[in-house]
């Protein structure tokens, strides 16, 4: 494929992408909802959305698709995934390269994203064939207790525009080999990618053959679209990734009808540079942790504590690592940086900034580049060197802005990295175990990923993804994450000739 920057030709690329991976031109003329790139600010498209009455018969008919996908067996449930995993290795270019244009990642990330779908799909395609139950010890003589897991229902997902198909993949790989079916809301920020990579499913299942009508649908829409997924009592779990404030809302609805939530929300990821630190090794997680994808990934490095014996040696090369490195167009395949996803976030980081320096913080970086395109946001990442951790440190502005601080002892610099409201991710830099580990324990990082001399972003899809307090507690991806979206049954068997109760109880009549 040829490499091509001219900002003329980005809504020319995407609609040829589209058209390669099956997508009607009908579903991104004429509609309600503007699509944009932020590599230049241009508009790509107007894609339909659906209507707020027709929504929840969307939602019926996954419902419908659920109760006869339910009873195919889960190992034939993986052979779909497996089809998709194929599709999208046959489209990575092109799906790559389409969340290039619509989240303005570098080429690499982009990639990156579609691979992590791949990866996802051949986690799911073994795990159809190990959804398995415990046998438990039972007390009564002549008893069998087990566990068996069954699918759930229709499962919601709401997506964020900065892993605009990824984190959908995450959960529909699970969710459908769990044998349910798939109802989609994205961002309407990113609904190109949405409408590519729902049509590459689209082709496993058409290769597939037999699956029920339905068993995957996309809602495009606005908020109020995402609301009638939240609120519709056919939807058991709602999987909903992007802001604490979004997760604020959402989470009490579903609680509200007893439906399960699986949030990822924000964090404030934090990492510690030790005395004892591979300093050359600290210096490439910290630059692609902060840095990468232009300081956009929930994961994305945002506090740094340097112990005072190292900072002056450390945070010079670091400074020189941020003035160096490119910020640009990501198509031209030169840049390490590519642009925010709009205005709001430019302003929002401007206002951080601003903030940061009423509390004292030494400002290097933030400015604004000038790329020729005025409704484009490119940004220099911005390294900010604070005397407290006080102020906007305190919470997450989704844009590169690292906060560096000095620190002196190993537990109050625990105590001030756990001091702050998200829970996602963590790091520690360090060749001295004791303080590894003690990171990991109990009382270390209090975040759902904590990492040794690996930085904060970038998790593999192997282990269970997500975080503590503000970040929502849910976990999606790896390990046994799969069972959120199952329901378990406990069930005992009595295969004796008599009845003895539990707990010693007599109830003779
Ligand atoms: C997100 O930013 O919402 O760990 C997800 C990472 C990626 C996923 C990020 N694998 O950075």
């Amino acid at each position: 494929m040829s490499i091509t920057a001219k900002p003329a030709s980005i809504a020319a690329e995407a609609a040829a992408i589209l058209d390669r991976l099956g997508v009607s031109k009908d579903a991104y003329t004429g509609g309600e909802m503007k699509a944009f790139s932020p590599i230049t600010g241009e508009q790509t498209a107007s894609v339909k959305t659906v209507s707020l009455s027709h929504a929840p018969a969307v939602i019926d008919h996954a419902d419908a698709a659920f109760r006869v996908w339910r009873l195919v067996p889960a190992p034939k449930r993986g052979e779909l995934v497996r089809l998709f995993g194929e599709e999208l290795r046959a489209a990575k270019a092109d799906l790559g390269r389409l969340v290039s244009i619509e989240a303005g990642k570098i080429p690499s990330e982009g990639l990156g994203e579609v691979q992590e779908m791949i990866d996802i799909c051949d986690f799911a395609v073994g795990l159809s064939r190990q959804l398995y139950g415990l046998t438990i010890a039972t007390e009564r003589p002549g008893h069998r207790m087990m566990e068996t897991w069954h699918p759930l229902g229709v499962i919601g997902i709401i997506s964020a525009f900065n892993f605009p198909v990824a984190v959908w993949a995450w959960n529909a790989a699970l969710a459908l080999v769990c044998g349910n079916s798939v109802v989609w809301k994205p961002s309407e920020k990113t609904p190109l990618t949405a409408l590519a990579a729902h049509a590459v499913l689209d082709r496993a299942l058409k290769r597939f053959g037999d699956a029920p009508d339905g068993l995957s649908q996309l809602l495009i829409g606005d908020r109020a679209i995402g609301e009638v997924l939240v609120d519709h009592p056919k939807v058991p779990l709602v999987s909903a990734t992007g802001s604490t404030r979004m997760g604020r809302d959402v989470g009490p609805r579903l609680a509200k009808r007893f439906a399960r939530a699986i949030l990822e929300l924000g964090g404030n990821n934090g990492g510690i540079v030790c005395p004892s630190a591979d300093l050359d090794m600290a210096l490439r997680a910290v630059a692609f942790g902060a840095m990468g994808t232009a300081g956009q990934r929930c994961t994305t490095l945002r506090r740094l504590f340097v112990h005072d014996s190292v900072y002056d040696t450390f945070v010079p090369r670091l400074k020189k690592a941020y003035a160096s490195v490119s910020v640009g167009n990501p198509l031209d395949g030169k840049a390490l940086v590519g642009p925010l996803i709009d205005k709001l976030a430019f302003d929002t980081m401007q206002k951080a900034l601003t903030e940061a320096k009423a509390h004292g913080g030494a400002v290097h970086g933030g400015e604004r580049v000038d790329t020729g395109s005025a409704d484009a946001y490119y940004v220099k990442p911005a390294l900010v060197e604070m005397p407290t951790h006080t102020g906007p440190v305190l919470e997450e502005t989704f844009a590169p802005i690292l906060y560096v601080l000095k620190y002196s002892d190993f537990d109050a610099v625990l105590s001030d990295h756990n001091a702050v409201g998200a829970g996602l991710s963590s790091s520690i830099f360090t060749l001295n175990m004791q303080e590894a580990e003690r990171f990991l324990a109990a009382d270390g990082s209090d975040c759902g990923i904590a990492n040794v001399n690996i930085g904060t972003s970038g998790a593999e899809i192997g282990g269970a993804f997500g975080g503590e307090k503000e970040t929502g507690g849910g976990r999606e991806s790896g390990s046994d994450a799969w069972r959120a979206y199952m329901r378990r049954a406990t069930n005992t068997i009595n295969y004796s000739k008599s009845l003895p109760l539990a707990q010693g109880v007599s109830f003779d009549i």
